[in-house]
């Protein structure tokens, strides 16, 4: 690098110190921890961003300032790759040893070997550009203040604020500018293209067996999606949705939100007696999770959760369903479909999507991981028990589907194919999106004429239970076959599948968490008092 990017980066880095003492690592969904803390991290990290713009050839990078469903003091820095995935994770390790330099020196040291080691200009001679977007976090502004800093202070690179934004809104304009070289999309764009796509998926509702299907509330958590979800029910007025917990009154993901709903098993605040038997969905924080619920009965706060599997076989029905329209087994193309989830998917959802004849793939905990398993298929569709996931559709099948959409004589094979084209649409394909799952879900409950009720039938959740155990060092657990077994320290996993055959049906994990200074137990058996008597006994194994 030059003595004047040298001169820039050693001012710019000088007011951005780090914290003392603390050890800060990128993690499952990027840095994550007391906002107080982050300022350097921003600032380093937009740095880091502006690199991976100059790497990719000046395509646009994001920069999210979110810390998702954790509470509000907390918040968290993570960055989109070019199609809108998460950042590589070829270079979480830089990001690691930049947002831990001790100094200035030691940062623009790191900054220029990684440079040289990437081939990466550092001379200004060519462009990167950073689209930053932040949540309602009160402390969301002065770190995309610093982020920004970061960023201004590479070469040639500069910094888009989007504002506050959803962040699947921010992955899907990164992904939108790069992929369809529509160069300014916009949140504007985002609504249009989900508002049509959704409006389309009605349109295309045989008359014959449109029925109404009642009422939705939405819980936002306190979060951004409330705000961005009234601007699409302001597009879509006909839809029946009421919104609640928009954060004007509550705090922030405090007993609210999908997180809260899906691991403690309650209605959030803010839903009550009234609401008994009604359709209700809650977001997470930044609206990449959606669960939905109904409440069981008035008095109590008890609910029929439907989490992120059951949207998943929502989804992957209704997908196999316009395929066999399109296509039958003489077909001389056969799309691959395959359908990705994690170990904490319910052995109950597994067997059911196995059922229908699709294959199902298991990966480590966290999208990144999912994300890249989905991409191997024609149509990859992956989801998290806790309500984070999307569908995704290979350019091949997508440029086969357009001809099909406009070549297809028979109606009934148009019109699927017109609906597999507005769910490509309608899903943002770069991350999960609790609100474009919503429209889809609902557009699909209104295709089926299903009530809530309906599609939790699909099948019925195995009883489980999930603990968490604090121990010393839970990186001693290192784990194998995407979580599902413990390869050190030895013998415990021989001691887990002991405890696991004694239970019908039963099946238990342990794994370090990504997120918190835990390890996590989850198990599953045929009763409830299986499931806990075997989740308590591995804890124990594990203290
Ligand atoms: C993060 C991940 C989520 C995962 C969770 C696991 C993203 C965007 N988010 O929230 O996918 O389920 O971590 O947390 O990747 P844990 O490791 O603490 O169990
Ligand atoms: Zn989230």
């Amino acid at each position: 690098m030059d003595e004047q990017q040298r001169s820039t980066f050693l001012q710019s880095a000088s007011r951005f110190p780090p914290p003392k003492g603390i050890k800060l690592y990128y993690g499952t969904a990027g840095f994550r921890t007391d906002a107080s803390i982050l300022q350097s991290t921003a600032f380093r990290i937009g740095i880091l961003a502006a690199l991976r713009s100059l790497k990719t050839g000046g395509a646009v990078i994001g920069l999210m300032i979110t810390a998702s469903h954790n509470k509000v003091s907390d918040n968290g820095v993570k960055v989109a790759d070019p199609g809108g995935e998460m950042l590589t994770q070829d270079w979480e390790p830089f990001a690691d040893s930049i947002a831990n330099a001790p100094d200035p020196d030691s940062l623009i040291q790191l900054i220029d070997e990684f440079a040289k080691k990437e081939g990466i200009p550092l001379n200004g001679t060519k462009a990167a550009a950073i689209l930053l977007g932040r949540d309602t976090r009160p402390s969301g502004e002065s770190l995309v203040e610093a982020a920004k800093q970061g960023i201004c202070s590479v070469n040639g690179a500069i910094a888009i604020d989007m504002g506050v934004v959803t962040t699947p809104q921010l992955h899907w304009m990164v992904r939108t500018r790069n992929k369809d070289l529509q160069a300014s999309a916009s949140e504007l764009d985002y609504f249009d293209q989900v508002s049509t796509s959704f409006r389309c998926l009605i349109d295309l509702i045989p008359k014959t067996s449109y029925h109404g299907i009642g009422k939705l509330i939405v819980d936002c958590a306190n979060g951004v999606g409330g705000e961005k979800l009234q601007v699409l029910k302001e597009k879509l007025s006909w839809l029946d949705v009421e919104i609640r917990n928009t954060g004007k009154q509550g705090i922030l993901n405090e007993q609210v939100g999908a997180d809260y709903v899906q691991k403690d098993k309650v209605a959030p605040q803010g839903f009550g007696g009234p609401d008994v038997g009604i359709r209700c969905a809650s977001l997470d924080g930044d609206a990449d999770r959606l669960v939905y619920f109904t409440i069981i009965t008035k008095g109590n706060n008890q609910i029929n959760l439907v989490d992120g599997d059951k949207i998943l076989s929502l989804f992957a029905l209704f997908i196999k369903d316009q395929l066999s329209i399109l296509t039958d087994d003489t077909y001389e193309y056969q799309p691959r479909v395959g359908v990705v989830q994690t170990a904490y998917a319910n052995g109950a959802s597994t067997k059911y999507l196995k059922d229908l004849g699709l294959q199902v793939i298991f990966t480590p905990t966290g999208v990144k991981y999912l994300h890249e398993k989905a991409q191997e298929y024609d149509i990859g569709i992956y989801f998290e028990a806790n309500g984070h996931g999307t569908i995704l559709f290979s350019d091949h099948f997508l440029c086969w589907l357009e001809d099909r959409k406009s070549t297809e004589k028979c109606l009934e094979k148009k019109n699927a194919a017109k609906r597999l084209w507005a769910v490509s649409k309608l899903i943002n394909q770069a991350v999960g999106d609790a609100l474009s799952g919503l429209l889809l879900v609902e557009a699909i409950l209104q295709h089926m004429g299903w009530s809530v009720d309906n599609w939790n039938e699909l099948y019925h959740d195995l009883p489980s239970r999930q603990l968490k155990v604090k121990v010393a060092d839970r990186t001693a657990i290192v784990t194998t076959n995407a979580e599902t077994i413990v390869q050190k320290p030895p013998g415990i996993q021989e001691a887990i599948t002991a405890l696991t055959v004694k239970y019908p049906q039963g099946r238990c994990f342990v794994r370090p968490s990504g997120t918190e200074d835990v390890v996590r137990v989850y198990a599953e058996a045929s009763t409830q008092e299986a499931a806990d008597e075997l989740a308590s006994c591995v804890a124990k194994l594990v203290d």
